[in-house]
């Protein structure tokens, strides 16, 4: 039985309605999860992540200008890159992939830039796999 122009007129409000709450529902479904906030008082000591046994950490000195090791071990991860930032500022594209040695440990050289307002507070995200973990840590004096 055809609806008649009248019921379909009735019924599209409805349909738009319900059009948009489902588009929302995806919408949500995609947003990322909001990143997990780990303290790592020493870095170079390493810290353990919220993630499946996933540990994290540096060699060298934590200094700006300098190059310095950052690794992560996170058994069966595939793509994990690390972005530096610092709170309140712009402080230029410092994103970084980190690639499995043989051992399969994902490494990256890292050189931070100086900061013009000499702060030394940043904040490491981290994106495993899609997932995302922020670390704030401080560098050393020079
Ligand atoms: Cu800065």
């Amino acid at each position: 039985m055809a609806l008649s122009r009248r019921q379909l007129l009735l019924a599209a409000p409805w349909l738009v309605i319900g059009l948009i709450v489902a588009l929302l529902a995806a919408w949500q479904m995609r947003a990322p999860e909001p990143a997990r906030v780990v303290s790592c008082p020493d870095l170079r000591a390493g810290c353990s992540l919220p993630l499946d046994g996933a540990t994290v950490g540096v060699e060298g000195e934590l200094r700006v200008l300098k190059p310095f090791q950052l690794w992560l071990k996170a058994p069966g991860a595939r793509r994990v890159q690390a972005h530096f930032t610092m709170a309140g500022m712009d402080m230029g594209f410092n994103l970084y992939t980190l690639r499995p040695d043989a051992d399969g440990v994902f490494r990256a050289r890292i050189v931070l830039p100086v900061c013009v307002s000499g702060r030394r507070d940043w904040v490491m995200s981290l994106e495993i796999d899609g997932r995302r973990i922020e670390l704030p840590f401080v560098t050393e004096l020079s």
